[in-house]
């Protein structure tokens, strides 16, 4: 098994203690650049469980300074207002022209919706639309249209838990989905659910995807980090998953925590020397990054692939 991921020596970036108001954790956050900062739109449990959005920014992709009030709390206004109801989850952030999109899980009494918000300036954020029905989550958005239309990759909440591309004219009517990737009951870290983590990042070998995959354990559902690469012009085509995970809980801030044993992300960045900051949580509970080099990860997901739909 080759080692591709190399964790930061002084994660966690981020803790609770970070936030300048009552929390209990910090954790599966948006990442993005904007102007010359390194921007985390961060998911923060508050002490009465649910969850906001924060946002922390950071000159150098590592030392963060968290906003003092959160930037999205549960909506008082209707159709959000009903389905984030418990909270909203796990932000992935993408960059289309002079736009940044948030896809948000929004948490009710009623299950998951992916939640779309917009911001020019992370200084003010409009919610779009709730744009699926129950339930889903894990949406992720690409940084361009492709044949003209929006797409993006999502994972349901329920069975069989695997990875769907869909397409949009305005990002708030979507349609031709298309199951890309499901669990591989060879491989024992992947065989429950798999979906996207970050947005995807474009190569010239592909879209390369940082995705998420779990089993289940008789200690709960353990949480890895994977990648995949799909065609550039038609993502409906997986070029290879990677057989292997990238990221796997180890460290203390990874196995022990609100939830214990889980790495989970929604961004990475790429950067100019061919590597790839991965933000990710650690156990629910603060955030961290890894680094790995995009060509690593591309020859993994080329190099010994398993089979898309098992
Ligand atoms: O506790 C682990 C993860 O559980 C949920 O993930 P999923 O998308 O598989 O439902 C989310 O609550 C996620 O934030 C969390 O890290």
């Amino acid at each position: 098994m080759k080692k591709v991921c190399t964790r930061y020596d002084k994660n966690p970036i981020l803790t609770r203690d970070d936030i300048p108001y009552p929390a209990e954790c910090v954790y599966n956050s948006g990442a993005i650049k904007y102007e010359d900062k390194y921007i985390l739109i961060l998911r923060i449990l508050l002490l009465n469980g649910c969850s906001v959005l924060g946002l922390a920014e950071s000159k150098d992709g590592y030392n963060f300074k968290v906003r003092p009030e959160p930037i999205m709390t549960q909506s008082d206004k209707e159709p959000f207002k009903t389905f984030e109801n418990k909270g909203l989850e796990d932000p992935r952030v993408t960059k289309i022209d002079d736009d940044y999109y948030i896809f948000y899980s929004c948490y009710s009494t009623f299950g998951f919706r992916s939640g779309l918000a917009r911001t020019g300036d992370f200084k003010g954020f409009e919610r779009i639309a709730i744009t699926t029905s129950s339930d889903y989550r894990n949406t992720v958005l690409f940084p361009e249209k492709i044949k003209g239309l929006y797409a993006r990759l999502e994972r349901p909440n329920v069975y069989p838990w695997g990875s769907w591309l869909s397409f949009s004219p305005d990002l708030i009517y979507w349609g031709n989905h298309q199951l890309l990737w499901v669990p591989y009951g060879k491989n024992i870290w992947e065989d429950h659910k798999v979906g996207p983590g970050a947005p995807p990042i474009k190569t010239d070998k592909g879209w390369l995807l940082i995705t998420h995959a779990t089993t289940a354990t008789m200690d709960g559902q353990t949480y890895r980090l994977g990648c995949a690469l799909l065609d550039l012009k038609e993502p409906s085509r997986v070029l290879g998953i990677a057989d292997q995970f990238i990221l796997s809980p180890r460290e203390p801030y990874e196995t022990t925590g609100y939830v214990h044993n889980v790495v989970f992300t929604c961004g990475a960045i790429p950067e100019d020397d061919g590597t790839v900051k991965i933000y990710y949580g650690g156990a629910d509970t603060c955030m961290n990054v890894a680094v790995a080099r995009i060509d690593e990860l591309i020859e993994l997901c080329l190099e010994n692939k398993r089979p898309p739909l098992g």
